[in-house]
């Protein structure tokens, strides 16, 4: 019993100064989800994919991993002619591309041109794979050039 009392005391006291502790740690973490949030989302997507997307105005770019990642093997004008992707940096390895030329992209499953091709307007395709193209593209033209 008089130790019931004496925990319902310190309790009394207590509490308030457990809630403003709580309260102030709470603050913190907010700010640090924040922050976190903050970072998270620049390091998630918008940054890479915005200063991907800005690097690459008005042309052709082609790299190794879905979603714009890894290395940039080809980056291109729409010129004419057929382009070779090197064969030791990029043959067979393109799993994502962005098209910012306004011409009509044809990629080749071989060299000079040949083999399967697909043909991809301007626009993002993040993941080639979808398309039945991962791993294939090794030499592309552009239309109307
Ligand atoms: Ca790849
Ligand atoms: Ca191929
Ligand atoms: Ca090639």
């Amino acid at each position: 019993m008089g130790i019931h009392i004496l925990r319902t005391c310190a309790a009394g006291d207590f509490f308030p100064l457990v809630r403003l502790w709580k309260w102030g740690i709470m603050r913190k973490l907010r700010s640090v989800v924040a922050v976190l949030a903050v970072g998270g989302a620049m390091l998630a997507g918008v940054a890479p994919a915005s200063a991907n997307a800005d690097d690459c105005s008005y042309k052709l770019c082609m790299w190794e991993d879905d979603w714009y990642a890894d290395t940039l093997y080809a980056k291109s004008a729409a010129v004419s002619g057929c382009l070779e992707i090197a064969g030791w940096n990029g043959d067979n390895e393109i799993s994502s591309l962005i098209n910012n030329t306004g011409h009509t992209v044809r990629l080749y499953a071989d060299d000079g041109c040949q083999g399967r091709s697909l043909p991809l307007g301007p626009g993002y395709y993040p993941e080639l794979s979808r398309l039945g193209f991962n791993n294939e593209v090794e030499s592309y033209s552009f239309d109307g050039t």
